[in-house]
């Protein structure tokens, strides 16, 4: 099918189809067995200059915006969903700066992100602050030049391994979400020190720790924006980021399906391969048009943000809970059709089913993303009447 790629997405298109192939799925079951970070994935992702991709050229980047991204991850998450994260969590983690940072801390920051030396992370949830965002309770106090941090992030991708960490700390109490502040905190400050590393169903190729904030100085020149705007740096950040879970959930629902296809040609029952019963054919239409379904919803919103549009919540949220459904549902069945093979850890589909999970649980779990989309809805049209 022809999506109208630019020639540089589908070079890059090519090159992380390649790169999945041959690289990562060789070592995806070592890494989902060891839960050992990725570092000469990582090795190789830098060396094909795919950390870049969205970070300006003046600072070492390809310049290119969502829709490039969603094509990488998309075909990096085909190998391996947690070990692509390595690379988009680090995406996620430097938004609020790409978005938000000044002159000074792009031109400290961003080379370094571009050129794969630097991972980042983005540290929003805590224990008792997920979908409720806005009740964070890591505190930033003003002193003198800095602000100091306390309190613990949780569940952070690439937690402990990414140097430059973008926090979301309350510098005024009194003001709810409104008294919010994003910093930057790097991986050597003292006082920062990282939580056990978690011990997860899925993406376990990715590292997931709590960052520990203990009386933590960081110098005013790490505050991102203004003081108060943590906030909306957070939703802006993750309105720009839900496209990328989108098309990580895209990828594996596309692989899922590849590996469900292959295998119903090879097995044989009742005499010839069960491709030929009409109940397995079903299922593997079902599970084609709701990729494709997917596909089209998931390259149109990374279009329409990179258009420049103001107003993404909207579009970001469907492209976010619808693939990541998806992606449940066709691996589910992926794993039905290859029956026993499906389950045992031999077959790569069991591995796929455990990563889909967490793409209707991260960046928002489903049941937010469907309230961003029903509020938006209803103000659109309270704003016509
Ligand atoms: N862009 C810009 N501004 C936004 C915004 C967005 N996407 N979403 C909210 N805001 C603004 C609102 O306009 C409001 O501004 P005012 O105070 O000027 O009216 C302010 O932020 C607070 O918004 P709201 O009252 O809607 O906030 P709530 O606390 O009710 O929360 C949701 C809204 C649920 C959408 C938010 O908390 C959320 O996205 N939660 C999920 C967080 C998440 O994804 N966590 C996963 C971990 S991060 S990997």
């Amino acid at each position: 099918m022809d999506y109208g790629f630019t020639e540089e997405q589908e070079m890059i298109r090519d090159l992380c189809r390649q790169i999945a192939e041959e690289k990562i799925k060789p070592v995806r079951e070592h890494y989902d067995e060891t839960e050992e970070f990725p570092w000469d994935m990582v090795k190789v992702f830098a060396e094909a200059d795919l950390f870049g991709i969205s970070i300006e050229e003046k600072y070492g980047g390809m310049g290119g915006g969502i829709m490039d991204t969603t094509v990488a991850v998309e075909e990096l998450s085909k190998g391996c969903a947690g070990i692509a994260l390595s690379l988009f969590g680090t995406g996620l983690g430097v938004f609020p700066i790409l978005l938000f940072g000044s002159d000074e801390q792009k031109e400290k920051y961003l080379p370094d992100v571009a050129a794969g030396k630097r991972l980042c992370a983005f540290g929003l949830t805590e224990a008792n602050a997920g979908s409720d965002a806005g009740s964070i309770q890591t505190s930033a106090l003003k002193d003198g030049d800095d602000y100091i941090l306390n309190g613990t992030k949780q569940w952070i991708t690439n937690g402990g391994e990414a140097e430059i960490n973008t926090v979301i700390a309350i510098t005024n109490k009194a003001k709810g979400a409104r008294g919010a502040s994003a910093f930057i905190v790097e991986k050597d400050t003292p006082g920062f020190t990282f939580g056990k590393k978690e011990n997860k169903m899925g993406i376990r190729g990715s590292t997931t720790r709590e960052l520990v904030f203990q009386d933590c100085r960081v110098p005013k020149e790490n505050l991102i924006a203004r003081e108060g705007m943590g906030f909306i740096v957070a939703m802006k950040t993750l309105d720009m980021s839900r496209p990328g879970v989108a098309a990580q959930a895209l990828g594996i629902a596309a692989a899922a399906l590849e590996e469900a296809v292959k295998y119903s040609r090879e097995r044989r029952q009742f005499g010839k391969p069960i491709s030929s019963f009409q109940g397995v054919q079903f299922m593997l239409a079902d599970m084609a048009t709701q990729v494709e379904a997917a596909r089209g919803l998931v390259y149109q919103a990374s279009r329409y943000i990179d258009s420049g549009a103001k107003d993404i919540s909207k579009i970001s949220a469907m492209a976010k809970v619808y693939a990541s459904d998806v992606a449940m549902e066709v691996t589910t069945n992926a794993v039905q059709i290859l029956g026993g093979y499906g389950y045992m850890k031999e077959y790569p589909v069991e591995k796929m089913m455990r990563d889909a999970k967490i793409t209707q649980i991260y960046e928002g779990t489903n049941q937010i993303q469907r309230e961003v989309i029903g509020l938006k809805l209803i103000k659109e049209a309270a704003g016509k009447n």
